[in-house]
């Protein structure tokens, strides 16, 4: 018999999780307790649910993984946690661990990542909690994780469980007198399954090996050496009969090979130059935890994750899991482009505009009233689960391409025709100064929410844009009611054109500024978008004083 031992600790400052979970270097995450402490705080967090409850554990396989489902598995035994489901080598991704929340009800999950930050020793470590929604955690239980961390006493751990991760199976243990068992799951086949439910892979296999009526169409899948590795090849090569020519980096490596895994122009740009050169008809990249996707055509053609959304929305009825349950409302962040809204307005469906961060999507699919939604920052995915989800985004992609047999440049441009299109950019200006940065947005808020600042016209080249409303957005869920403020402040002009700003809560160190520029255009919709939206964001970086106040001249990435 196994037992379990109090250890005193004291707080750690600090410990607030962000946009998604608790970020930071690794080397934080490594100074004595901080990790216990926090894992603690999700379990108390819980209250009495978590006896005899059933959790899930998995992580992108980044630096640091495989100790901490260790420390989680010897914690969660001392709390009275009755069984773990933990993917085999710690490796869940993101979206999988929704999945396998739901499927197996349990009470919730932990889940492992710094998503797109980059790992290894001198890199990103992150934890987070996912309720029985199999969504992120709420703010209300977020705040509450941060309460109890910073007045945490001691934690409870059994220390002399041994628990072997890399062999699929059951593992009993009995622990002050009571069982617990480790499930340890294969990674990918919950997930796998699913996914064979809500596509038609058949039809996506056609499309992939070519009939007699069309060759093939060839695709290059990138996992960025991050946890959709396996999830890809088993889906790609081992289901779609694609060959392993057509994907690239799919080994999970703990600091993902050195690279930054995002998949966005700028830390893909390996991919999209190999897609540009080469023959392919497709691209897809996916980040270090596989929820977020980009999606490119034929010579690289780049799909914006606000287009891609308005795409997938207007052509939803070709994936057979909406044939069966429906489509009932779409939602995007406040900084996404409103692309997605015409298509709303046009279907008749209800559309949500929430903030920054998928934990406000959950309440309105569990609700009943969102099956579509996605961010700006390479996000996307529906109510089959309550994470974005880079695999599913990916496979609805070719779904609708092999349904109506276009190119993703032709389904862009008839879509443009058909709706108009929103131009859209966005700047990063990642690991500036903190202080500053906070300044700046203090002085930007006062500036905005000045009585005479609504009406105001600024110039910029041969345009003047006239300011419409003016704020710091904040938003009440329209199903419990909960409000959250301050969450990113926006200009929006007489045209419809909208400056947003708002600093990052994903980074580990510093602070990283995005500002988000978008504008409408009914009829001239083939211009590059750096050189339509230049005004607006000349005019955005005079307002903001931004070069003034981060030191910087231009983004570290421009999308
Ligand atoms: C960023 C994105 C946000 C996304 C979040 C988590 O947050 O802007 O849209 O939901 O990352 O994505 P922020 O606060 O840095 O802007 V992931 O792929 O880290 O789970
Ligand atoms: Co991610």
């Amino acid at each position: 018999m196994l037992s379990a031992v109090t250890v005193p600790t004291v707080p750690h400052e600090g410990q607030k999780p962000g946009t998604s979970g608790l970020r930071k270097k690794v080397k934080v995450f490594l100074q004595e307790n901080y990790t216990e402490n926090f894992i603690q705080s999700i379990i108390d967090a819980l209250g009495k649910d978590v006896v005899g409850s059933t959790l899930v554990v998995g992580g992108d396989g980044r630096y640091l993984v495989k100790e901490v489902v260790d420390l989680i598995i010897k914690i969660s035994a001392a709390n009275g946690v009755s069984r773990l489901l933990v993917g085999q080598n710690g490796i869940l991704s993101t979206p999988a661990v929704s999945c396998i929340i739901r499927k197996y009800k349990t009470l919730g999950g932990i889940v492992l990542t710094a998503s797109h930050n980059p790992g290894g020793i001198d890199n990103d470590f992150g934890i987070k909690y996912n309720c029985s929604n199999g969504g992120p955690a709420p703010d209300q239980t977020t705040n509450e994780i941060y309460k109890l961390t910073t007045a945490i006493k001691e934690y409870k751990i059994v220390p002399e469980l041994k628990c072997a991760i890399d062999k699929i199976g059951v593992q009993n243990f009995t622990v002050e007198g009571k069982p617990f068992v480790v499930e340890v799951i294969d990674s990918v086949r919950d997930y796998v399954d699913y996914m064979k439910e809500i596509f038609d892979f058949p039809l996506i296999k056609r499309l992939i090996q070519g009939s007699e009526q069309r060759k093939p169409f060839n695709v290059l899948i990138d996992s960025m050496n991050g946890v959709t590795g396996p999830y890809v090849q088993r889906v790609f090569v081992e289901e779609l009969g694609a060959s392993e020519k057509n994907v690239r980096r799919v080994v999970p490596l703990e600091d993902f090979g050195g690279a930054h895994p995002d998949p966005n122009l700028t830390y893909a740009a390996d991919l999209v130059n190999a897609v540009k050169s080469g023959d392919y008809d497709f691209g897809a990249a996916f980040d270090g935890d596989g929820d977020r996707n980009m999606i490119i055509g034929r010579g690289a053609f780049f799909v914006t994750p606000s287009d891609s959304l308005a795409v997938l929305a207007n052509n939803l009825h070709h994936i057979p899991y909406f044939q069966r349950t429906g489509v009932r409302g779409f939602a995007r962040s406040m900084p996404t482009a409103a692309a997605v809204d015409r298509v709303a307005a046009a279907k008749g469906q209800e559309m949500f505009e929430v903030p920054t961060g998928w934990k406000y999507f959950g309440n309105l699919m569990d609700a009943g009233r969102l099956s579509l939604c996605g961010e700006e920052s390479f996000g996307t995915g529906s109510d089959h689960v309550r994470e974005k989800d880079g695999l599913w985004a990916a496979l609805a992609w070719l779904s609708v391409l092999a349904a109506t047999g276009k190119s993703v440049e032709d389904i862009l441009k008839s879509h443009w025709a058909e709706f108009g299109r929103n131009y859209f950019t966005r700047y990063d200006y990642e690991e500036c100064a903190s202080d500053p940065c906070n300044e700046m947005m203090q002085v930007l808020e006062k500036r905005i929410t000045e009585p005479g600042f609504v009406g105001s016209a600024h110039d910029s080249a041969d345009k003047t844009y006239v300011v419409k409303l003016a704020d710091n957005f904040s938003y009440m869920d329209p199903i419990d009611q909960s409000v959250s403020m301050k969450q990113g402040l926006r200009i929006i002009f007489e045209d419809g054109s909208r400056i947003v700003m708002r600093l990052s809560g994903t980074g580990s160190s510093g602070a990283t500024v995005r500002l988000y520029i978008d504008s409408y255009e009914a009829k001239n919709v083939v211009g590059d978008a750096q050189v339509m939206l230049r005004p607006l964001i000349d005019v955005a970086l005079q307002l903001s004083q931004l070069p003034q106040y981060t030191g910087r001249d231009a983004p570290t990435v421009i999308t």
